[in-house]
């Protein structure tokens, strides 16, 4: 996993080796804001898995934002909690404000969870950018974390992030106003109901405080409902193929990236942007020449 945050090339002969061992575990994604309580939730929800034998890998990406100083302290506290349990295993990465170059090694990250054998593999991030909502797009199951007090918070939830919602969590609801935020999600879901589609999935909203492990049986039954639902609408394999799609998206676009890396800075890349300069090229013209080159 390090070879691969590294970009490490002979990362790729192990990630082939170990895929046909892929395709057990069930993937479950955390987003929410900084700070939500995202990873104390991801400890107490490990906690209620072990206590159902099942074993459990989580991925935190951190953003090491300014809003959450000391996060990734944190998280190595909550990772000693577990640290000499073998059915545990937490990688926390810091993206450094480089959250493409990390989040494009998380796909490959989860597939070497997958081959270890867990039960569950746990996605947390934040949610803020493109490449974060793609990353979750690979989770069976999508929880995301609200929390009150951030004044018009539905309003300030990204769109792609409450698309992809299965579950609401409305952490810190030790916390004025949670039944509020509770409202408003509902609104707002009983807004976009398709009533054409009864069969359609009906995102659960529930309160949890993450610090006393409250409201953690109710998420982890909502968990479980949404496996049975999705069992019961799509067969395995369509499952497999959905994941497999944005798997390969992801592979392609982090290929595609690197390769443009390697050209940055190069002759060519530097003649062809002269070109453009000089207006003897159209950006297009010379897009069509890099791309020749790339591959
Ligand atoms: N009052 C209250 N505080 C909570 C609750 N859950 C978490 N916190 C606190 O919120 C702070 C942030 O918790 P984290 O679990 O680090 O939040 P996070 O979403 O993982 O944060 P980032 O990874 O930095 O985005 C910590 O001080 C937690 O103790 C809760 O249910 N109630
Ligand atoms: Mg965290």
């Amino acid at each position: 996993m390090r070879w691969l945050d590294d970009g490490r090339p002979e990362a790729r002969a192990e990630l082939d080796a170990l895929y046909p061992h892929t395709g057990n575990a069930y993937f479950i994604g955390i987003t929410g804001h900084p700070g939500s309580g995202k990873s104390t939730l991801v400890d107490a929800f490990i906690r209620l898995c072990r206590e159902r034998d099942l074993t459990v890998a989580c991925i935190a990406v951190d953003p090491s934002s300014p809003f959450s100083g000391g996060a990734i302290l944190g998280d190595r506290v909550r990772m000693n909690r577990h640290a000499l349990d073998d059915g545990v295993f937490i990688r926390s990465v810091a993206t450094r404000g480089n959250l493409g170059g990390l989040s494009r090694s998380t796909p490959a990250s989860v597939q070497v969870m997958d081959a270890m054998g867990f039960d569950i593999v746990l996605i947390e991030t934040v949610g803020v950018g493109q490449d974060e909502i793609d990353i979750v797009r690979l989770a069976d199951t999508n929880v995301v974390v609200m929390v009150p007090g951030l004044g018009d918070d539905i309003q300030a939830t990204k769109a792609g992030v409450m698309e992809i919602a299965d579950i609401f969590a409305v952490n810190k609801s030790d916390l004025d106003g949670a039944d509020r935020v509770v409202r408003e999600i509902k609104t707002m879901l009983s807004m976009n109901e398709s009533a054409d589609d009864e069969d359609a999935w009906i995102p659960s909203v529930l309160k949890t405080v993450a610090t006393h492990q409250e409201g953690l049986e109710p998420l982890f039954e909502a968990v479980e409902a949404h496996r049975d639902w999705l069992q019961a609408h799509r067969s395995d394999r369509d499952r497999d193929r959905q994941r497999i799609e944005q798997l390969v998206r992801l592979v392609i676009s982090g290929e595609f990236d690197a390769r443009i890396g390697r050209l940055l800075g190069t002759d060519t890349w530097k003649s062809h942007l002269e070109a453009v300069l000089d207006r003897t090229e159209t950006p297009y013209e010379a897009a069509d020449a890099l791309f020749d080159e790339i591959f």
